[in-house]
């Protein structure tokens, strides 16, 4: 038979990825205890969410809910089932199983809850991918103990990793640890509610050194993570979960060139240590010329030698461009002590003002896997949009089919003109979901359309997009047709 131009490798994991607290609701049931994204605040694109102090009423956040998954979970599996999924990506919500974090004892009806999950997705042919913590750490970890700038969380997490995987064992094989734990370094100044670490700053915290004690901190809790895991399942594929968004040189400046290396390096710091177990000569350096005093104990520097990870997850959503220079297009989007992050000219955003990158997507394959030779997973892609349902039913979304075949051709032409390992694609919000960054509901991702809106109003009811019968035949086709 004659290979399609855009075949797949056999065994490849199309998929659909989501986030526990982006989709369950019921945070407040069977035991559940509460976890730092149930008391985030609103955001949108220019605010930052951050969290505050408890549950906001629903007139000051109205997601709580977010689609009902907990309770409507086999409804969506069937569509799931329907679309052909052989990987769903979710997390376990921390919060469920280990209401505050530090309990000695699990809570069974939140392991029940994906004991019941994970089998209904085994029972229609789909592969649980699992996130252990995805920006939803107990909020008791947050309030009690300041998050992860305190080692002690290192053993709760190894605990609530061990209890996790040793109940699942049989059930999931690919895990990851700590979702996205590479954006945080950029952002400790502003954002920091937004990641795993939740640090919870004191007066006088110098913000930088605390954020890279809290990432150390993690770095080894994953470690320890991934010993454990192999301890109870050797056939567990356990990953690390990255944001890669690649700093383009602005100019071709050197000064540029060397401004875009150093701001990936401080985004690469994070896979350095999980794949190679150790922590890298430029972070040491660095570390000691800002004077920092970061803490860790020969032991712990085993564990991270112990625990590397089996692939490297990743989202990918768009680039960015770095620049020295004075005279650049648009505003500035960020700005770092020696450079600044800058529009790129030569790409199209989408309506959240992120550019849209497939061949920045084939650079990325190509730089990470020449940096690590390891296999690679791309956890999260997609585009966020506004969406609207015309008058005979039908979501026409054929922005979102441009996009997501535009990345899919990226990742065939890295693996079969680059020859990179990719295990899986799972592109995120397969159903429409809450948004992170900004608590929405219609900054939309799905191929399967929920009904509510940004104030909380709708009936929750699923509805299959143009988007579907796409994905459908892609699966179908292991890859695109023609
Ligand atoms: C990543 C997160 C996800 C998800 C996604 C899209 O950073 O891992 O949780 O939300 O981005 O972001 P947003 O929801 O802000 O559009």
């Amino acid at each position: 038979m004659e290979e399609r131009k855009y075949e797949f490798p056999k065994d490849f994991l199309w998929g659909g990825a989501v986030a526990a607290h982006q989709v369950e609701g019921a945070y407040d049931v069977d035991g559940k205890g509460l976890s730092t994204a149930d008391v985030l605040t609103a955001g949108n694109q220019k605010t930052p969410r951050q969290i505050t102090k408890g549950v906001l009423s629903d007139q000051y956040y109205p997601n709580h809910e977010a689609i009902d998954f907990y309770h409507r979970y086999k409804e969506d599996i069937k569509l799931f089932k329907e679309l052909g999924l052989k990987a769903f990506r979710t997390s376990i919500n921390w919060a469920r199983i280990f209401p505050n974090g530090d309990d000695s004892v699990p809570n069974e009806a939140g392991l029940k809850f994906y004991d019941d999950l994970f089998d209904e997705l085994l029972r229609n042919g789909i592969e649980p991918v699992v996130t252990l913590s995805h920006f939803e750490i107990p909020y008791a970890l947050y309030e009690n103990y300041g998050g992860f700038k305190n080692r002690k969380l290192i053993t709760f997490f190894a605990w609530y990793a061990e209890t996790v995987m040793r109940r699942y064992k049989d059930k999931v094989k690919y895990w990851m640890t700590f979702n996205e734990i590479n954006n945080q370094l950029d952002r400790f100044d502003e954002l920091h509610t937004w990641t795993n670490s939740a640090v919870l700053f004191d007066e006088g915290d110098n913000k930088e050194e605390v954020t890279v004690q809290a990432s150390l901190n993690e770095l080894i809790a994953s470690a320890k993570a991934v010993k454990i895991g192999k301890e109870i399942n050797p056939n567990f594929q356990i990953g690390c979960m990255m944001a890669y968004v690649p700093v383009y040189p602005y100019a071709c400046h050197p000064k540029d060139m060397l401004a875009s290396s150093k701001m990936m390096e401080r985004r690469f710091f994070y896979s350095d240590v999980h794949v190679r177990g150790e922590i890298p000569t430029y972070a040491l350096k660095r570390w000691k010329n800002e004077g920092f005093d970061i803490k860790y104990t020969a032991e712990e520097l085993d564990a991270l030698r112990q625990g590397t990870v089996d692939y490297i997850g990743f989202s990918y959503y768009m680039s960015k461009a770095v620049t020295t220079l004075d005279d650049v297009y648009g505003d500035p989007v960020r700005d770092f002590p020696e450079a600044k992050v800058v529009g790129n000219p030569y790409l199209d955003t989408n309506d959240w003002g992120w550019q849209i990158d497939p061949d920045g997507l084939r650079y990325t394959l190509n730089t990470v896997y020449q940096r690590y030779n390891k296999p690679l997973f791309i956890v999260e892609n997609g585009m966020g949009a506004y969406d609207k349902i015309d008058a005979d039913g039908k979501i026409r979304d054929d922005y979102r089919v441009a996009y997501l075949e535009a990345h899919i051709k990226a990742m065939h032409e890295a693996i079969s003109i680059d020859g990179v390992d990719v295990m899986g694609y799972t592109p995120w919000g397969v159903i429409d979901i809450v948004s992170f960054g900004s608590g929405e509901m219609e900054k939309r991702y799905g191929i399967i359309h929920v009904d509510k809106d940004n104030q909380g109003h709708g009936t929750l009811e699923r509805r299959k997009k143009e988007s579907f019968a796409w994905y459908q035949k892609v699966i179908e086709a292991n890859g695109l047709q023609g």
